[in-house]
């Protein structure tokens, strides 16, 4: 929190705008729905009118924030011309999905919050640092700049976009200042063994049974560096995965081998083509791997989609990792 930010487009944002509404990423995780939440929070304690959309509303195992009546469809009600936008923890039309429409209205007001470093120019403001380690983070400072307080829920809402990002504070991400947050969070409320249970507790037996078919079919390469697995439409019929299931956080399964360096999962998608999914123990940037397909993230983490099948996607994705683990000396364990 020590870095200093502009935060001026925004607090100009929220005190013309009639109605403030914050959008996030596709697949909204515990950063995206933390930071929303956070932020909307602080929006209606200074007065102002706001709203979150997030694409497929709020995924179940985050529900127990309590978000619903923060989030609304935006089909079904329409955003008035001087609606300003706050989009949080993505700056890619991408990521945005369908809902990026509003914000090619003319003249409308744009406030971009986030910490990726591949950004598209969405046509507003941008307030980035690719060093907060979640977007929760800059939020948390948004909070210190206005003089607002965090309560208990928004404490709540920020921890678990931190402990997302930060893999439950164990990420090469993490640093003295992450730890002085957490500690101002939990102290302002926020219970991290509460939080932890209700987020990790709550599997369903679909998502246990395809960590199992995960763990059971995924295969090594390049001495163990690289650990992969492909999940089939065919295996999300089988275990009758619903969306409310989620596969969020399955990536991290072969990261958990002794010796994997990076982990890459490989997502059929109903029209056939492929979202990778990579993370790496921060020697190699699956970040600027996926960037070359069009995805991006982070140095340890990373998306991407590609026009092809798992198979294909194999073919594809793995010489770039096995190469660029090639130029990297192993990590001494
Ligand atoms: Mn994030």
């Amino acid at each position: 929190m020590g870095v200093m930010h502009d935060w001026s487009p925004l607090r100009d944002l929220i005190s013309k705008s009639d109605e403030i509404i914050i959008l996030s990423h596709v697949r909204p995780d515990g950063d995206a729905v933390g930071s929303c939440l956070g932020l909307a929070l602080l929006i209606r304690t200074l007065g102002r009118k706001v709203r979150i959309e997030l694409d497929g509303g709020c995924p179940g195992p985050l529900r127990f924030l309590k978000p619903q009546e923060l989030i609304f469809t935006i089909g079904a009600e329409g955003v008035s011309d001087k609606a300003g936008i706050v989009i949080v923890d993505t700056g890619t039309w991408n990521q945005l999905g369908p809902v990026s429409n509003i914000l090619k209205t003319p003249g409308r007001k744009i406030v971009v919050i986030d910490h990726h470093r591949t950004q598209d120019d969405l046509g507003g403001a941008r307030i980035l640092d690719v060093d907060a380690e979640a977007a929760s983070v800059l939020v948390a400072g948004f909070y210190k700049e206005m003089g607002v307080t965090i309560d208990a829920d928004a404490a709540t809402a920020l921890f678990v976009g931190l402990a997302n990002d930060t893999g439950w504070f164990r990420h090469p991400n993490c640093k003295p200042s992450t730890f002085e947050l957490a500690g101002d969070l939990v102290q302002s409320g926020a219970d991290p063994t509460w939080i932890h249970e209700k987020l990790f507790s709550g599997e369903s037996v679909a998502r246990q049974r395809v960590k199992g078919l995960i763990l059971s079919t995924m295969t090594f390469h390049s001495n163990g560096r690289v650990g992969l697995f492909k999940l089939l439409q065919s295996d999300i019929r089988k275990f009758g995965v619903t969306p409310e299931d989620g596969l969020g956080g399955m990536v991290d399964l072969p990261r958990q081998v002794l010796g994997v360096q990076v982990a890459l999962a490989l997502y059929e998608q109903p029209d056939g083509s492929t979202r990778a999914s990579l993370r790496s123990d921060g020697t190699i940037d699956v970040g600027a791997i996926c960037a070359g397909h069009g995805g991006g993230g982070h140095k340890p983490a990373a998306g991407c989609t590609l026009k092809a099948n798992p198979d294909q996607a194999e073919i594809i994705l793995l010489p770039e990792l096995v190469a660029s683990l090639d130029e990297q000396p192993r990590l001494a364990k």
